[in-house]
């Protein structure tokens, strides 16, 4: 690839970031998502901070804008109406003052606001700690929910109620534990994601009757985290939500420390323990990954699915884990035309273009080569970052790829996958 070329895209990246923007935060992808979702916003931030300090900024500022009073920062904020996706914010019946949904996502906002932090302080910018701080400050009251809501029995792994929360919706990882959610609705479905993208890459129609049946139990608890707790028909302590927590708690005690907030160093190294500990316990020699725990059948969720080796951003693993870890990554590569597959090319549940179930998430890459280079496996860290780069250099900005054929997959103009190109290539 020619600088030329590099530069274009460089330039075609922004473009779409641009494109997207709807004042100050950016919609994932125009029409299928019109709104402001919490962890795309976050990856989003941290590519406008390889260009443009102020506007990384203002999108976390712009996403805590829908924070709830408990400080849980919900996966959708409804800034301006749009009837062109389903559930909007009607179904969701949520009581904040800008509409949100009821449900949240990973956690991925305070390793946002560390590396813009840090990039604020390489430009030499004078109000780094000033435009930190409040953000800082809304990152905390969003940990101290997480591991209040989430995880009331101090297990050190917070649960997910939604497989929306996931970020990983239609995963194989929840085929077992939402399969006993009833499929019978009070709200009408109306899905209009199948009217901008073919059916087949999508969820199917069952998995939205279970995703809506969740949310319509959820609303008539009036949105309580205990009476959620209590009546969850879904409950599953996720281990990449918990490797992402975890990872943004360490960035979190990093900001504490240069904000001088000692008493915040002390509370987040706590929560920072916990939640590695709990971590710890998830690695299965066998598996050679870590599993997640489905809280109603208290069974392993053994699926072979990417978050298994998301805690990597987390955790430090030992010599023996290591080898595990590249020996189990090669094998799930083998064949592939671009890798990491979300879903093992050697389980039955592998569809190489339907979602979370196969396909290659640029995010999800970025995240692995952080977990892997955090553990010293610097090669494969390169490898599978240049391996993202070049499938978006030859298919587009798409929401995902192929990993069999390397066809771009879903939505087109992908502000994450922009923001991915951006961090990944520089
Ligand atoms: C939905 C926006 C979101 C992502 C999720 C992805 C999908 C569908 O799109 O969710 O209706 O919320 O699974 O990770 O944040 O890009």
């Amino acid at each position: 690839m020619s600088d030329d070329i590099k530069l274009d895209r460089h330039d075609d990246a922004r473009a779409i970031l641009a494109r997207n923007d709807r004042g100050g935060y950016t919609v994932p992808t125009d029409r299928l998502y019109p709104f402001q979702w919490n962890w795309d916003s976050a990856f989003v931030a941290m590519g406008f901070a390889t260009f443009d300090i102020d506007r990384a900024y203002r999108e976390l500022e712009r996403l805590i804008e829908g924070q709830w009073e408990d400080g849980m920062i919900p996966h959708i904020v409804f800034h301006a109406p749009s009837d062109t996706y389903f559930p909007g914010a009607d179904v969701w019946g949520t009581r904040h003052r800008i509409p949100t949904s009821g449900i949240t996502q990973p956690p991925v906002f305070g390793m946002a606001l560390r590396f813009i932090h840090d990039a604020a302080v390489a430009a030499g910018r004078q109000d780094a700690l000033e435009r930190t701080r409040p953000l800082f400050a809304a990152a905390l009251r969003s940990h101290r929910w997480w591991m209040k809501a989430r995880d009331p029995e101090r297990r050190g792994l917070v649960a997910i109620l939604h497989p929306w929360e996931s970020g990983s919706d239609n995963s194989p990882a929840w085929d077992e534990a939402l399969a006993r959610v009833p499929t019978t609705t009070t709200t009408q479905i109306r899905r209009k994601d199948t009217g901008h993208v073919d059916a087949a890459m999508r969820p199917r129609d069952v998995d939205y009757q279970r995703f809506i049946h969740l949310v319509d139990t959820y609303r008539d608890c009036g949105w309580n985290p205990e009476k959620q707790w209590a009546s969850a028909p879904f409950k599953v302590a996720d281990v990449q939500m918990t490797g992402i927590l975890a990872r943004a708690t360490a960035d979190l005690i990093r900001l504490a420390a240069v904000l001088g907030a000692q008493d915040e160093v002390a509370e987040l190294s706590e929560m920072h323990r916990l939640l590695t500990e709990g971590l710890g316990r998830r690695w299965r020699d066998s598996l050679r990954r870590f599993v997640s725990l489905d809280l109603v059948s208290g069974e392993d969720i053994e699926a072979p699915t990417q978050a298994g080796f998301i805690p990597l951003v987390a955790v430090t693993l030992d010599g023996q884990q290591r080898a595990a870890v590249a020996a189990e990554i090669a094998r799930w590569c083998d064949g592939m035309v671009v890798s990491l597959p979300s879903t093992a090319p050697f389980s039955p549940a592998f569809e190489p273009k339907r979602y979370w179930r196969g396909p290659v998430w640029a995010v999800i890459n970025w995240l692995m080569a952080d977990g892997l280079r955090a553990n010293a496996m610097n090669e494969l860290a390169g490898s599978l970052e240049r391996g993202t780069v070049w499938a978006i250099e030859q298919a587009g900005f798409c929401e995902y790829f192929d990993p069999t054929t390397g066809e771009g997959l879903g939505g087109n103009t992908f502000s994450w996958t922009a923001a991915a190109y951006l961090v990944l290539s520089r």
